[in-house]
């Protein structure tokens, strides 16, 4: 019974029969139960209440049946923790009043004790994961610095992130400010979400495929670097940095145990930039989940054909949509759950 968890076996490298599969942004607006907790509370309610957190962060474990939890958060709880405030506007996403621009604003960001306030994260892991009771493992998150500073100095979502990526070219100094007061507080937190159960952590970097291969390398990669060879020694990283093909060779050398990959990225290519030295998660097209059941179970043994099942965590190559039928994503997870290598 208290064999480990595919998850945990796929980030050791061990051989499996078939890979594990979670889907990014797996708690959300797809299924009908979290709906009727979104018509009742607002986002942050759900978000600091950590009965609601948990129970969001249980939902697609009990209905679609996915081999892994992700913590029901979100990465923009960490420049609330800096003193910015946020919120989230509906059907239009976050909103940032106050942006940073100047090094006066830097200054203002608090660093020392941030995470501590986060308290609330804490306490949502340690219910979840006495709600889980162990039948999957409990993946936390934070954002990459990167994704992070294009939120705090945009204020809000954006195309192209233009305004953060003008920042950070023309004010290179103040931009590796910003970055590393952002790292020490993600740090901080993603030890205390270890400290409360978390197994695994993610870090997310949305928009770091916004960066050619050399801003990549200024900008985002030694951030990366930092918080993995912080946490690794503890739990497995995942890095995704979205878009960042061009850093696959980059990426295999540092302490994560694996890297997610988005659709655009062949497999063999993928494999081949990493050695096979990392497992590889992703990459479905969540747009395929709205193929007809049957193409979407030939596409799943597609990719998995072309990954293997070793070294392999099967998820889709970014957030599932909130237009996806449910039966629709209960077909994805369960064609790798059946996929069995010869
Ligand atoms: O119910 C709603 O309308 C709110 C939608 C929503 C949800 C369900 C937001 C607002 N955040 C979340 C939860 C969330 N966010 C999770 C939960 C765990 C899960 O099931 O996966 C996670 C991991 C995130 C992470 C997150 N938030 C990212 C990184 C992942 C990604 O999708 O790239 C980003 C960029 C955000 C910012 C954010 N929060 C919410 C929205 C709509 C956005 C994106 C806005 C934009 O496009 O810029």
């Amino acid at each position: 019974m208290n064999q480990e968890h595919l998850l945990i076996k796929a980030l050791k490298g061990e051989p499996l029969e078939r890979p594990p599969v979670w889907m990014m942004r797996q708690a959300g607006r797809y299924l009908p139960e979290y709906i009727l907790l979104r018509n009742k509370y607002d986002f942050f309610t759900r978000v600091q209440t950590p009965e609601l957190a948990c129970e969001i962060t249980l939902q697609p474990v009990d209905l679609i049946g996915v081999d892994a939890a992700i913590l029901f958060s979100d990465i923009l709880v960490i420049p609330q923790a800096m003193g910015l405030e946020v919120q989230m506007v509906e059907n239009k996403g976050p909103f940032l009043p106050k942006t940073i621009s100047s090094q006066k604003d830097i200054d203002a960001l608090i660093v020392e004790g941030a995470a501590a306030s986060l308290d609330y994260v804490s306490k949502a892991i340690a219910l979840t994961k006495k709600e889980l009771n162990s039948r999957v493992p409990l993946i936390g998150f934070a954002g990459a610095p990167f994704t992070i500073l294009c939120y705090m100095v945009e204020g809000k979502g954006s195309k192209a992130f233009d305004k953060a990526k003008q920042f950070c070219f023309s004010q290179p100094e103040l931009a590796h400010q910003l970055l590393n007061k952002i790292t020490d507080v993600t740090i901080a937190y993603l030890h205390e979400q270890v400290n409360s159960g978390a197994d695994v952590i993610q870090v997310f970097d949305s928009w770091s495929g916004l960066l050619g291969p050399e801003e990549f390398k200024q900008f985002s990669m030694p951030y990366l670097n930092k918080i993995s060879d912080s946490l690794s020694a503890r739990v497995p990283v995942i890095l995704f940095p979205k878009g960042s093909w061009y850093a696959m060779e980059e990426l295999s050398n540092s302490s994560a145990s694996a890297i997610g990959l988005d659709w655009c990225v062949k497999p063999e290519f993928a494999r081949q930039q990493t050695q096979n030295k990392k497992t590889l998660q992703g990459n479905f097209d969540p747009c395929k989940l709205l193929l007809p059941i049957p193409q979407i179970e030939q596409e799943v043994k597609t990719m998995i054909d072309a990954f293997g099942t070793n070294r392999y965590i099967a998820n889709l190559g970014h957030g599932i949509l909130p237009n996806i039928p449910v039966e629709h994503a209960k077909a994805f997870v369960n064609a790798v759950k059946n996929y069995r290598a010869l």
